[in-house]
Parts: structure tokens; sequence; C-alpha cells
């Protein structure tokens, strides 16, 4: 009775070790982005935009997780500007470069702010009550654009518009919907950076985990529960 005792003691140990030294590993969120823009220092807005119009960035996912949220880097040369109400950001599908694929989520109605990294976790500003919330995969390529519906071509100094880096544009990353003409490389129309629109992401690695001391306690005490069976086996024998 006593070693049942001691093992049903020798159990709860295990048990408790275990629980005391599990940690939770919570995702954690990654910008998604093909440029390099920090500030209004090192971005370029391009006033080029008429209604209807859309750059767009193509991003590929580092990791199967979530796409949480988007951002677009906003501004106008000199800064100032009041807000401007576009006609939404919009996450497609890939598609075949450089046309996306199908409307996946849309941020409607987004205020932007100038010189401002402007965010949106939700579709519906600003009462924001629908999350966004989309499953995606390593490798995977995600299309985000901000859909204008004010004119900034033949904009000056004071007219804002989405933002490229200073440090070239990428072949195969930056698109632009251009009327007339449609879908068509940023890059051939002669944008000079990567746009400032990106993804925010978080892994799908949020799941309890046993530190490497929870499995040092474990192992120590299924080897005393392995030894304290041995020994009442040997005294039943005997
Ligand atoms: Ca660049």
């Amino acid at each position: 009775m006593n070693e049942l005792i001691r093992c049903g003691k020798l159990l709860c140990y295990v048990a408790c070790a275990v629980t005391a030294t599990s940690a939770r590993v919570d995702g954690v969120e990654i910008v998604v982005k093909n440029d390099s823009v920090t500030g209004v220092v090192n971005g370029t807005p391009c006033t080029c935009f008429i209604p209807g119009e859309i750059p767009a960035s193509w991003l590929t996912m580092p990791f199967d997780g979530t796409l949480v949220g988007v951002q677009v880097f906003w501004q106008s040369q000199l800064g100032g500007a009041p807000d401007s109400f576009e006609m939404g950001v919009h996450v497609y599908a890939s598609g075949t470069f450089p046309t996306p694929g199908a409307v996946l989520a849309s941020v409607t109605g987004p205020t932007l702010t100038d010189g401002v990294l402007n965010e949106y976790r939700h579709t519906d500003p600003p009462t924001n009550i629908i999350p966004i919330n989309l499953a995606v995969t390593a490798g995977q390529t995600i299309v985000v654009g901000v859909e204008m519906i004010n004119q900034s071509a033949g904009g000056g100094p004071f007219t804002p518009s989405t933002s490229s880096d200073q440090d070239g544009c990428q072949t195969g990353k930056n698109v632009a919907f251009a009327i007339p003409g449609g879908w068509a490389d940023a890059c051939l129309l002669g944008v000079t950076g990567d746009w400032a629109i990106r993804a925010i992401v978080v892994p799908d690695n949020d799941i309890p985990t046993v530190s490497q001391w929870g499995f040092v306690v474990l192992a120590v005490l299924i080897l005393g529960a392995g030894t304290l069976v041995y020994q009442r086996r040997r005294c039943l024998i005997a």
C-alpha cells in the first residue's frame, strides 16, 4: 500500500512538474514588405493616380500563419495635407503577374493620414467590428493594393499619395492598375521604388511547449517511478 501511495504521489509530482514548466509561445507579428521606407525622409509620393487606379505590392508569406492587417505609407512631398478618404485597401490572392487574383478581403473607405504608416486591422473602419483574418501559407503570394478615389495626378508638393522607397524598384513585386491599360508592372510604368504597402502576419506557433527544464524534471521523475515499480516487483517475488 505504501508503494501505491508513493506511486500516486510520484504521478502527481510528474503532472505538477510538467504543468509548472509549460510555457506558451505566443505568435509574434511580422510585417511583410518589399520596401525600405522608414519615414517621409526616404519615401517618395507618387502623385500619379486618377480615381480607380490601384498601386499594389506582391508579398511573399514567410510562414504558415494568419494575415491580420495591412499597412500603407501615405505622404505628400512637403507634408501637412488633410486626411484622405480612399475607396479601399484590398487584399488579393496571387494571380499571374502583374494581374492579381480574387479579392480576399477589403478595408472599405480607409482614412489615410499624411506622413504616417497607416495601419488597418479591420475591414470596416472606423467602426472596426470585423477583423482581418486570412489564413496564409509559407511561400504564398498575397497582393495588397490601395484603390484611389482622389486624384493625385497633376498634384503638387502638398498632394498626398502612396509612397515608394528610394533604393530601387524590384522586378515582380510592384504593380499598378492603370486607367486605361489595366494591371501593369509598376517598375515598367516608371515607378522608381517599391511601394510602401505591407501586410501584417502572425505565424502558427501559438502552441503550448515544455521547456528544457521541464523535460529534465520529467525524465528524472519517470526514472524514479520506474525504479519504484522495479523494487516493488522484487519485494513481491521475494
Ligand atoms: Ca527598393
